[in-house]
């Protein structure tokens, strides 16, 4: 099939590989071209300015003129119309609501991953603030046991789950601090849902660039 849609990708970040993950489980993978980009803050990538005023990826551009679509919690709402399979965001009831309070949960991880991130590695040593570090730390971890309680890991792959499994796997691919010890059943359940062809076909590599 000829790609109608190109992903501004970036094969280190959860959330590029969240909406990835998400075509990937809708059937809708081989409609989309992955394209590589790296972004920062701090260094500035003209490309994807031009498609998300916020400078950052993943964002869907579609054929036809329509408008590009950002960011991942978009991209997969959008991905969800285009397919006739089970939805892989419940339309009602309870279970919506959960998929989406486990995707904000999951979102949250990968934002305070990358904040803490900055904190203790990114950021020149003279100007990082250790007790913002352990605040991010401590969202890590309450967020591990919220989930180690309330994720449904029975349940068919979902927007949340997939955003959780992909969140987690970037958190432990920066050995940022671990839910391993803490969460051993969403710790089983991150094993068996990273087997998926989904997961196995994008693959977490590469460095940050952020200009220094
Ligand atoms: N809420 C956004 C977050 C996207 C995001 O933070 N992407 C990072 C890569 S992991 C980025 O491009 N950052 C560049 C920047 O912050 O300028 C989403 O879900 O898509």
């Amino acid at each position: 099939m000829i790609p109608t849609m190109k992903l501004l990708y970036q094969t280190h970040s959860p959330f590029a590989r969240k909406a990835l993950v998400f075509a990937h489980e809708a059937g809708l993978a081989d409609q989309i071209e992955v394209i590589h980009h790296e972004t920062s803050p701090t260094l500035r990538n003209a490309a994807v300015y031009a498609e998300n005023p916020l400078g950052k990826v993943p964002v869907l551009i579609r054929d036809g003129g329509l408008a590009p679509l950002f960011d991942s919690d978009v991209i997969c709402a959008y991905l969800d119309t285009l397919h006739s399979g089970r939805r892989l965001i419940p339309a009602e009831g309870e279970v919506r609501w959960h998929a989406l309070r486990v995707q904000a949960i999951a979102q949250g991880l990968a934002d305070s991953g990358i904040a803490y991130r900055w904190e203790t590695v990114r950021r020149p040593v003279e100007l990082r603030y250790a007790p913002l570090a352990e605040g991010y730390r401590a969202k890590l971890e309450a967020s591990y046991d919220w989930l180690e309680t309330h994720l449904d890991v029975s349940a068919l792959p979902h927007v949340g789950t997939i955003a959780v499994a992909t969140a987690l796997s970037w958190l432990e691919f920066r050995e940022l601090p671990t839910f391993r010890r803490r969460a051993p059943r969403l710790s089983g359940w991150l094993d068996e849902f990273s087997h998926r062809p989904s997961m196995r076909a994008t693959p977490l590599a590469g460095e940050t660039f952020d200009g220094r």
